[in-house]
């Protein structure tokens, strides 16, 4: 076989590749590159989102760069004739023209325009794909059709990129679904678009920079390189949607095997010549980060035990995929390429790549030496000192290059690149890296004497704090109201399990703010209206957003009238909202009681819990749900409960079934510790069983309740049995004050039964009409009454705190069976036909905030 790829695809003697327009489209992929840092080092001077910097670079510089050089492979190394130049400018105009849309769409939150740049992006990637296959089609030359393959796939990737980009920066997406299709676009559009298209080229690129032909075998490799990639992507993206962790790994672990695979024709030529100069480099320290990324995500994702720490893991491994892969691959092949496109011979060529060399040995370490401080969990100012790593060495490449290429772009000739009688860039070079270690221990030992800002320091003088708190992609209080002239700071949680921020109007901003993470926002003295909002892409067209009012009146209701006069509840619960994708509800079937003596381990942990329909939020759980498992047993039985603290503060237990003295089985007993609560059920009932540490009321409206069922002595068995342990629902986060302040003063957000708005709703208990139904309930609280009622039925049978008031045969019948907070009961019915027959919490307030469901009665079987 005949391969002489060097010629082919990097012919220094032969003209410039396609002329001009080349060039221009060089120059634009440059000066996104320069966008994208001066962008990321004054974004918040400029009061532009970080967000905007980061797809500056890849929408802009990344993508460019891949349409360009993309098209020019498949044309050179295929032999095909080359599109039309006008055609070419028209697709890449429209390119830049639908970036820059997008991107002040979304800076200025116009759903509009960012729907429409990011439609104009999926058209480009179809064309482009359509393009690369037809160009293919009509070669001469048909062995690079593995090129083809990786490039269509990048294509379908940037598609789907797109699609989910848009569902974000637009605000479509639900809270639920949002973080979900985050991890989604991260993964379609740095693994697939990015990692397709880059690991595609380099089969060829490779070699060229190394300066070797294409060894033997390298397409039969690449073949079988990238099913195992498109899998991977494939199940990654699959499992992020599907909430489901090991389908994500798997995902993840099939693309790092298709990067190894991808990686072997590369290693192999590393045997034949060791790589020299700065693109070579470069590139291999890019594959070796993508590597190191796709396999920090998977084992921060194994170690963490739960898909939810997702957001967590991709915001800590994005830094690794954009700076580390990304950037690097880009200024490495821009290295290689550029003295291509802009040199008119042998010696234009010598001098460019000379040129363009000076001083790489200290941008290839400040490059490398950002990319753990960026992504690392370091004190404060080194992520800083990482980024503006990053900047120096990517930047100082674009201004090289720029200088290169804008005299040619303009005049057509390269004449102020070469400076023949400066020293040469090797001699310099040494300088440099001596200089850039100055810098860098220089700056290490800044950060290490720590005089870094501190978000949490307290703020001296008379100001006034408003708690926010961001939950369910909300800010609440979504209001404050304040008196003219009041200096107001805002203490800021984020207790989402994806990260936020806050930022005003007026330019002030918190840090990113992952799960738990608090800080301060100083505002100063407020004098006219304000508006807030968390600055993630997308995330203030989905409603995260504050309104700062100054009034007068609000003054004559005290400086302490706390702003914001309904914290937390927001927008009301949506019940008829689809729960999260994989939901299961909470089994109201209660099991018959089996054995006498019940031997049950329970463990307090910390889980995330469907509270409403879409809404998950962090409970405080017996047996990890919230209530926590139903006991059942006779009267004489004996229980033996092992309390087991899985959590991170005190809890205890109380059993309202055993009657004993509370000193040692309800004390509180610390995390990791265990005790033993052994009681025996002197007396039937409907009991619960709740937290003992205080305040109770806290750790019972965190979920900490559950129900233990004794039956009377000859209790008939039933067709149907049931338990519901109502409660009143609290959102916003187990322990911030606001949340507390809450449950003090008795403002549920919603009423649930069995841990969940509406869940019954979305899952209706079933019956058969004309057996009989007995549904036991328990009232936990913390605080309200509770009236249930079967609408379109009637009780028989009421049997509430140990005693029947009514039984079959008795001449009256009973609608409600009403229960103080921690009483219990049972009634019992039938339903007379079949249909469907709500039931409710018959206060009308909780009835319409979630204490609602649903039996579908059908016919008995013949
Ligand atoms: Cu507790």
């Amino acid at each position: 076989m005949d391969e002489t790829p060097r010629t082919d695809l990097a012919p220094p003697t032969a003209a410039r590749p396609r002329g001009p327009l080349f060039v221009w489209a060089n120059a634009v992929v440059l000066g996104w590159l320069a966008v994208a840092v001066v962008l990321s080092a004054a974004h918040q001077v400029l009061g532009l989102p970080g967000w905007v910097a980061l797809h500056a670079l890849l929408l802009g510089a990344v993508t460019n760069a891949i349409l360009i050089w993309s098209e020019h492979f498949v044309v050179t190394l295929c032999r095909a004739p080359a599109p039309l130049a006008r055609r070419v400018a028209a697709g890449l105009t429209a390119l830049n023209l639908f970036v820059v849309t997008v991107l002040a769409g979304v800076t200025t939150n116009v759903s509009v325009m960012t729907g429409a740049g990011a439609a104009g992006i999926c058209v480009i990637a179809a064309v482009h794909t359509v393009f690369l296959v037809r160009t293919y089609r009509k070669a001469l030359q048909r062995r690079f059709g593995h090129l083809i393959c990786f490039y269509a796939s990048a294509s379908v990737a940037l598609l789907a990129g797109a699609v989910t980009g848009a569902a974000l920066g637009t605000g479509a997406a639900t809270p639920i679904w949002y973080s979900r299709l985050w991890g989604a676009h991260v993964h379609l559009t740095l693994l697939g678009w990015v990692g397709f298209a880059v690991l595609g080229t380099l089969f060829t690129l490779w070699p060229t920079t190394l300066g070797i032909r294409i060894a033997d075998g390298t397409a039969s490799l690449a073949r079988r390189a990238l099913p195992v990639l498109a899998v991977g992507l494939v199940l990654t993206v699959g499992g992020i949607l599907a909430a489901s962790r090991w389908l994500t790994l798997a995902g993840l672990v099939c693309y790092a095997a298709g990067v190894g695979v991808a990686m072997i024709p590369l290693v192999r030529a590393l045997g034949t010549r060791r790589p020299r100069g700065p693109a070579a480099w470069m590139l291999a320290a890019a594959i070796g980060w993508l590597g190191v990324a796709v396999l920090i995500e998977g084992v921060r994702l194994l170690l963490a035990g739960s898909i939810d720490a997702l957001p967590d893991v991709v915001g800590a491994v994005v830094p690794v995929f954009v700076l580390g892969f990304t950037v690097q691959v880009l200024v490495g092949a821009l290295t290689q390429l550029l003295p291509v496109v802009l040199g008119r011979g042998p010696a234009e060529h010598k001098s460019l790549s000379a040129s363009l060399a000076r001083g790489w040995q200290v941008r290839i370490l400040l490059t490398n030496l950002a990319v753990p401080l960026v992504a690392g969990d370091w004190p404060r100012p080194l992520p800083q000192i990482g980024w503006a790593f990053g900047a120096l060495g990517v930047g100082t490449f674009a201004v090289l290059a720029l200088r290169a290429a804008i005299p040619v772009a303009l005049r057509g000739a390269a004449t102020t690149v070469q400076a023949p009688d400066r020293p040469s860039p090797s001699s310099g070079t040494t300088t440099g890296i001596a200089a850039g270690l100055a810098v860098v221990v220089l700056a290490v030992a800044l950060a290490a004497t720590g005089t870094a800002e501190a978000p949490s320091t307290p703020v001296s003088g008379a100001a006034h704090t408003v708690e926010v708190t961001m939950s369910a992609m909300r800010l609440r209080p979504s209001t404050v109201d304040i008196p003219p002239g009041t200096r107001l700071v805002l203490r800021v949680t984020n207790q989402d399990s994806m990260p936020h921020d806050l930022r005003a109007d007026s330019g002030q901003r918190t840090p990113r703010l992952r799960q738990g993470e608090t800080a301060l926002l100083d505002l100063g003295e407020i004098q006219g209206d304000h508006q807030a909002w968390c600055d993630v892409a997308g995330h203030r067209a989905a409603g995260m957003t504050m309104t700062i009012r100054t009034s007068p009146a609000a003054a004559d209701t005290g400086r302490d009238h706390r702003a914001g006069h309904d914290p937390g509840t927001g927008a009301g619960l949506d019940l008829g909202a689809t729960p999260s994708p994989g939901w299961t509800p909470h089994d109201a079937r209660l099991a018959p009681p089996a054995g006498t003596l019940h031997r049950v381990e329970l463990h307090v942990t910390e889980q995330d819990v469907e509270v409403a329909p879409g809404v998950r939020e962090r409970r405080w759980t017996f047996g990890r749900t919230a209530p926590g498992p139903a006991l059942h047993g006779r009267v004489g039985d004996r229980f033996e409960i092992t309390l087991v603290n899985d959590a991170t503060m005190g809890h205890g237990i109380d059993f309202h079934a055993g009657a004993l003295a509370p000193d040692q089985p309800m004390r509180t007993i610390g995390p990791g510790e265990r005790l033993v609560y052994r009681f025996t059920a002197h007396r039937a009932g409907a009991w619960l069983y709740h937290c003992s540490t205080m305040p109770m009321s806290q750790h019972i409206a965190n979920g900490m309740y559950g129900a233990v069922v004794i039956d009377p002595p000859g209790l008939p068995a039933v067709d149907h049995e049931y338990l519901l342990v109502s409660s009143q629902l609290y959102l916003g986060g187990p322990d911030s004050d606001q949340h507390v302040a809450k449950i003090h003063t008795g403002r549920p957000d919603g009423w649930v039964f069995n841990g969940m708005a509406a869940q019954y709703d979305h899952a209706p208990l079933t019956a058969r009409s004309g057996r009989r139904v007995r549904i036991w309930l328990v009232n936990a609280g913390p605080g309200d009454a509770t009236a249930f009622h079967v609408v379109g039925a009637q009780f028989d049978t009421l049997y509430k705190e140990g005693t029947w008031l009514l039984r079959p045969g008795d001449p009256g019948g009973a609608q409600v069976l009403d229960l103080a907070p921690a009483q219990g009961g049972f009634v019992e019915l039938s339903f007379p036909e079949p249909g469907h027959y709500p039931f409710v919490d018959h206060d009308m307030r909780h009835a319409e905030n979630g204490a609602h469901g649903r039996f579908t009665v059908t016919e008995p079987p013949q």
